[in-house]
Formats: structure tokens, C-alpha cells, sequence
């Protein structure tokens, strides 16, 4: 069924507490934790709990919980002090683009600056 949790899935793990994680939030249905690999001061990771593969498919089929992720994106950045010197979210969308975990996630990214375009 859509949005079953997968048994392959590590994020699906962190959800069901199989696999350990920094969280920093949680909600109904998204979670949110510390990047085990931070790329900045601030590196959080929202995710649904539901198992989409990506923000895009997450937004057709469950675009209220596509909302939530971005709510609380944002209520990160507030909550780590970020959203005065300004932040990034990022959805990495496909191989290609540096997706490695195909659970839909945000990357909450602050505390330094950041260039455009981006890598
Ligand atoms: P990506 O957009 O799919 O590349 O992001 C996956 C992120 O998941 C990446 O930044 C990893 O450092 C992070 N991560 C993690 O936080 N914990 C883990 O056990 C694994 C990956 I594996």
C-alpha cells in the first residue's frame, strides 16, 4: 500500500526505532534528525514518516504531509538559531542529483554561508 513502511528503507528504520538517531522534532508524521555526515553547522533532516521515494512523489499523493515536512524545515531553522543569517532546504531528487536514501527528506542546512549556484 502507498506509503508502507519498506523493509530496506534506513529512514523507514529510524522511524520504527530500529535504527538510532539525533531527533531534534517530531510530529504526527514527520521526524526530524541530525545529519549523520553534518555539511554545516546546522544539517537536519525532515522526513515523512510515511515512505514516499521522494519530495515529488510526497507532494502528489500526500501533499498535506509534504507541508508538514516544509513546516517544520523551517521550524528547524528557527529552533537551531539559523533563520536570522538565512538557510537552505534542499530536496536531492534522484541519483543524479546526490539522492542516496530514496525516503523523501529535506535537508535543513545553516550556520554558514552558502554559494549559488550550488554544486
Ligand atoms: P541524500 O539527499 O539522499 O543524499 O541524503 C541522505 C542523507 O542521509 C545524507 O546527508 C547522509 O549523510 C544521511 N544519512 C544519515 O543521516 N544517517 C545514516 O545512517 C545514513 C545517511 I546511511
Amino acid at each position: 500500500m502507498a506509503g508502507e513502511p519498506q523493509a530496506d528503507c534506513l529512514f523507514c528504520k529510524i522511524v520504527s526505532g530500529d535504527v538510532p538517531a539525533t531527533v531534534v522534532r517530531e510530529t504526527e508524521t514527520t521526524l526530524a534528525f541530525r545529519d549523520i555526515n553534518p555539511q554545516a553547522p546546522t544539517h537536519v533532516l525532515v522526513i515523512p514518516r510515511v515512505h514516499y521515494p521522494d519530495a515529488g512523489t510526497l507532494a502528489t499523493v500526500e501533499p498535506a504531509i509534504a507541508a508538514d515536512v516544509l513546516r517544520e524545515a523551517a521550524a528547524v531553522a528557527v529552533a537551531d538559531g539559523t533563520d536570522g543569517s538565512g538557510y537552505r532546504i534542499v530536496f536531492n531528487t534522484g541519483a543524479g542529483a546526490g539522492q542516496t536514501v530514496f525516503h523523501a527528506h529535506a535537508h535543513v542546512l545553516g550556520g554558514r554561508g552558502f554559494n549559488w549556484p550550488p554544486g
